[in-house]
C-alpha cells in the first residue's frame, strides 16, 4: 500500500514537472497554407484573412504559415472549392451560395427575407443548423470552419433608380451562380444573368450587365460606383461567407494543428463580423461621396417584392427543400422570441 502511493506520488510528481514540458512541445510542423478569396485586400474579407493569417503565426510560433491569396487569384470562388477538393490549395472564404452544386442544402440561405437581423444570423450560423449544413461538406471534401458575414445584399444598376420592383424589369442583373438567386430575380422582372464574381467588375463597365447585388461593404471594396450609378437598399437576402479547408489536407494535420486552425478561426469570426458592422456603417455615405445616388425600398415595396417571390420559395421547397425550410424558420423564430 505505501508502495503504491509512493509510485503514484512520484508519477503524479513526474507528470507533473512533464506538464508544461508536453504542452509547449505540441506536433506542429513548419507548414505554408494558401488561402485564397475572391475581394480585394483592403475589403472587410481582405482585413479579416490577414487576422487569421496573423492569429495561426501567434498560436503556433510562427510554423503555421498562412498566405492570403486576394482578388480570386486563386480562381473565383467555384474555383478554388474545387481545388480544396483535389487537395490542391489548402483554405479558403467564399460565398455560401456557390457551394450549392456541392451541397444543394445551402441554397435554403439565399432564400429572401428570412433574417431581420444580424443577430439572428449569428445565432442560427454558429447554433445547430448552422453547423449541421457546415457538416454536409465533410463527404464532399471539404470542411466548413466559421461562418463569416457577408451582409445584407443591395441593389445596384447603370439604368436607374429602382424604388418599386417594376424599376427592375429589362435590367439585365448579374446574380451568383445559384438557381435561387436566379429565379427570384427573373420572378422581380429582371433578366437574371449568373456569372461569377472575378468576372462583375469587367461585366458592369462593358454593359455586358446594368447591375448587380451585393452589400454596400462590397460595393465600396470593389470599387462599382465606378460602373454603377444606383444603388437601392433593399436588403434582400443576408449572405454569409464561410471558412472553407481542404478535407484531404486538413484529415492529414495533426491534432494540435487543427485545434490551432480551429481556434483561429473561431477568432477570425468574431473579428470579422464586427468590423463588418463597423464598416458597413460607413460605406452610404462613402458611395453617395462618391456620385452614387441613393435610396431605400419602402415598407410596402419590400411587402410586394416578398408576394412576387413566393414562386421562387415554393418552388425550393417542392424541390425537397420544405423541411429544411421550415426547420430553418423554426430556428429563427426561436431567437425572435
Ligand atoms: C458574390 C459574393 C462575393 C463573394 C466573395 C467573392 O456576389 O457576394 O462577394 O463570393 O467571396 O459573388
Amino acid at each position: 500500500m505505501k508502495l503504491l502511493r509512493s509510485v503514484l506520488l512520484a508519477t503524479g510528481l513526474a507528470a507533473a514537472i512533464l506538464a508544461p514540458v508536453a504542452a509547449s512541445a505540441q506536433d506542429i510542423k513548419p507548414r505554408l497554407i494558401r488561402f485564397g478569396y475572391g475581394l480585394s485586400e483592403s475589403s472587410n474579407q481582405g482585413r479579416a484573412v490577414k487576422f487569421f493569417v496573423e492569429e495561426m503565426s501567434k498560436r503556433s510560433g510562427g510554423k503555421l504559415k498562412v498566405k492570403g491569396f486576394a482578388d480570386a487569384s486563386l480562381g473565383s470562388d467555384i474555383q478554388m472549392q474545387n481545388a480544396l477538393i483535389g487537395g490542391a490549395q489548402e483554405m479558403m472564404v467564399g460565398s455560401t451560395a456557390t457551394l450549392v452544386g456541392i451541397v444543394k442544402d445551402f441554397a435554403v440561405f439565399d432564400l429572401p427575407f428570412l433574417f431581420n437581423n444580424e443577430q439572428e444570423a449569428d445565432a442560427v450560423f454558429d447554433g445547430p443548423f448552422g453547423q449541421k449544413l457546415a457538416a454536409k461538406l465533410n463527404d464532399k471534401g471539404l470542411v466548413g470552419l466559421v461562418y463569416w458575414e457577408n451582409g445584407f445584399r443591395n441593389l445596384t444598376n447603370s439604368k436607374r433608380p429602382v424604388e418599386k420592383v417594376e424599376d427592375l424589369k429589362g435590367i439585365k442583373l448579374r446574380v451568383m451562380q445559384n438557381p435561387v438567386y436566379i429565379d427570384m430575380f427573373n420572378g422581380f422582372g429582371a433578366n437574371a444573368v449568373p456569372l461569377s464574381f472575378s468576372e462583375l467588375f469587367t461585366a458592369m463597365e462593358t454593359g455586358t450587365v446594368d447591375g448587380q447585388e451585393n452589400p454596400v461593404t462590397t460595393i465600396q471594396s470593389s470599387k462599382f460606383y465606378e460602373v454603377q450609378k444606383y444603388l437601392t437598399i433593399s436588403k434582400h437576402v443576408y449572405s454569409p461567407w464561410i471558412v472553407l479547408a481542404s478535407k484531404r489536407w486538413y484529415d492529414g494535420l495533426s491534432n494540435d494543428e487543427r485545434k490551432i486552425i480551429n481556434e483561429a478561426a473561431a477568432a477570425s469570426r468574431d473579428f470579422e463580423r464586427k468590423d463588418s458592422r463597423e464598416a458597413s456603417k460607413q460605406s452610404i455615405a462613402y458611395l453617395k461621396d462618391k456620385g452614387m445616388q441613393i435610396n431605400e425600398l419602402s415598407d410596402a415595396e419590400l411587402g410586394r417584392m416578398r408576394e412576387m417571390v413566393k414562386p421562387a420559395m415554393d418552388k425550393f421547397a417542392a424541390d425537397g427543400g420544405a423541411d429544411l425550410l421550415n426547420e430553418l424558420q423554426g430556428e429563427i423564430n426561436k431567437v425572435r422570441k
